[in-house]
């Protein structure tokens, strides 16, 4: 990583918001995996993020002095794209997450593929080329994050940029089967090969894409080096390759055992009550599971009758997209399921679901982490998971159960966690009592085996192995070009990710 002279990230968010408020402005932290895994990096390697800080052109102006301040204390520059409102609904709830989001993680008739989506994703997308093109160094690295700009590395070579550019999809890439449905399935592809190298979090999500090039753009040549496969398109090599995204442990790890979160999980164990914790962190998505990990926990109290007045399922709800009519939908569905459940169950002493709907500051995140008997990560789908390795980063005694569902990226790297099918809520529930009645021994064995992979594995790790295939490419072809063809990514593939 000491070899890249000046990195910049371009995400659609920056690492903070900004909020208008009487007499000014206030600028807080942002929360998401995007956000946790980047921002480290940054503040290790030094370089800058270009972003969208959450305001629109129609806010106003007097936001550039606050945001300046805070680049200063975080140890990188930021640098801002500002989006009209018009922008932002068309592009961010529109294409990014009425037809992206959805489509990629599985839930095609959930989609709604609007033209005028698309026209708005390509000119937000052109916004972010200028400002890359008028704030980023000639020289330095390039890395642009996730499906809200996968046109960028295309609209910056219409301008003329012939540096290197590189890619990182955050999120599950889509069987042939569900992304052909896409409208724009060949602009997006083309779009996609116009970065050197398009990093996925898990095997599955390149044999996905491998089979979506075989199938959208027959003429192109692929071929494996290594762990590596090659695109050849326009005489140009475009490398693909496999970068499971890591937590930063270390930081997870200490601040968890550090004094501050001690004295939360007093606090919390005091306001809890002597009960065990299950805990689920997900920001508000239809993707998370929510609503089937809830049905689960009723099934586990309606048949396992020890669990009453005995555990509590703690459920953190991370505001998300709250612009987006289905996510407001899924808001007031979640506040029934549990208004049912606690209703049905509750006794005077004893709530079983305590939900919120709100975000956390980092020392209750650990002390929550540290706290909790068990973790309850149940995605439908999920590119990886980061709260899945938090979660066991902050396990410093060893103690604590992951059950985790067989469609998150993370379970395709992850031993040691009991893995369920998220849909099969019997499954589930006898998963949630299995992880609280599991002896101790077994626990730490687990755990242990956990946290040995994932300090491994963890966010230096992926960003070192991304940054050294970006600055070292494959440039020779192998004698003996072993193509890609259908024959041997039979299939289309949302199945599980494999061990
Ligand atoms: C995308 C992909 C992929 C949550 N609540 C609070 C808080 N968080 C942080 C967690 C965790 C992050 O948010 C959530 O990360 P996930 O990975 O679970 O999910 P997405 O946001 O959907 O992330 C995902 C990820 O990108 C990285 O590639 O793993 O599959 O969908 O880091 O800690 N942080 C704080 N307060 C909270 O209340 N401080």
């Amino acid at each position: 990583m000491k070899e890249v002279e000046e990195l910049t990230i371009v995400s659609n968010r920056l690492p903070v918001v900004m909020l208008r408020q009487a007499g000014g402005w206030q600028v807080k932290p942002g929360a998401g995996g995007l956000i946790q895994a980047m921002s480290p990096i940054l503040a290790r390697m030094g370089g800058h993020w270009i972003g969208w800080p959450g305001l629109c052109v129609e806010d106003g102006n007097g936001w550039v002095t606050p945001l300046k301040n805070v680049s200063q204390s975080i140890g990188f520059d930021m640098d801002s794209v500002i989006l009209t409102r018009a922008e932002v609904d068309g592009f961010y709830a529109g294409f990014a997450n009425s037809v992206i989001w959805p489509l990629f993680h599985g839930f095609a008739d959930r989609c709604n593929f609007d033209p005028h989506y698309y026209d708005i994703y390509q000119t937000v997308n052109e916004k972010f080329a200028d400002s890359i093109a008028s704030s980023a160094p000639d020289e330095g690295l390039l890395w642009v994050h996730d499906y809200h700009l996968i046109h960028v590395g295309h609209k910056l070579r219409e301008r003329g940029c012939t540096s290197p550019l590189c890619f990182f999809l955050h999120i599950p890439f889509p069987s042939a089967e569900n992304y052909t449905k896409l409208p724009w399935r060949k602009e997006i592809l083309q779009a996609l090969l116009a970065y050197d190298l398009v990093g996925l979090q898990t095997s599955r999500d390149r044999d996905n894409l491998v089979q979506c090039l075989d199938r959208v753009l027959p003429d192109v040549l692929i071929y494996e080096v290594g762990d590596m496969l090659i695109v050849e398109t326009d005489n140009r090599q475009i490398q693909i390759g496999v970068f499971p995204i890591g937590t930063d442990f270390r930081d997870f790890n200490q601040l968890a055992a550090s004094p501050e979160v001690l004295e939360r999980m007093i606090t919390l164990r005091e306001q809890i009550g002597p009960y065990q914790v299950l805990l689920g962190i997900d920001r508000l998505d239809y993707t998370k599971g929510l609503i089937e990990r809830f049905i689960a926990f009723e099934n586990a109290l309606e048949q396992f009758p020890d669990l009453l007045e005995t555990v509590i399922l703690f459920q953190l709800v991370i505001p998300s997209r709250e612009s987006v009519p289905e996510y407001r939908a899924l808001k007031r569905e979640l506040d029934r399921i549990v208004g049912r459940i606690n209703g049905r169950f509750s006794t005077p002493g004893w709530q079983p679901i305590r939900y919120l709907y709100n975000t956390v500051d980092q020392y209750d995140l650990c002390a929550l982490y540290r706290l909790a008997s068990a973790a309850i990560v149940t995605p439908l789908r999920d590119g990886m998971n980061l709260v899945a390795k938090e979660y066991c980063a902050c396990q410093v005694d060893e103690s604590g159960v992951l059950v985790l569902s067989e469609f998150a990226g993370a379970a395709a790297s992850l031993e040691g966690a009991l893995r369920i099918n998220p849909y099969d809520v019997d499954e589930v529930a006898h998963a949630i009592y299995q992880a609280v009645t599991m002896d101790l021994d077994e626990r730490k064995q687990r755990m242990r085996s956990l946290r040995r992979q994932i300090r491994t594995r963890d966010v230096f790790w992926w960003a070192e192995r991304f940054v050294d295939a970006a600055l070292h490419p494959i440039t020779q072809r192998p004698q003996n070009t072993y193509l890609r063809t259908l024959q041997t990514y039979n299939g289309d593939s949302d199945r599980p990710a494999a061990q």
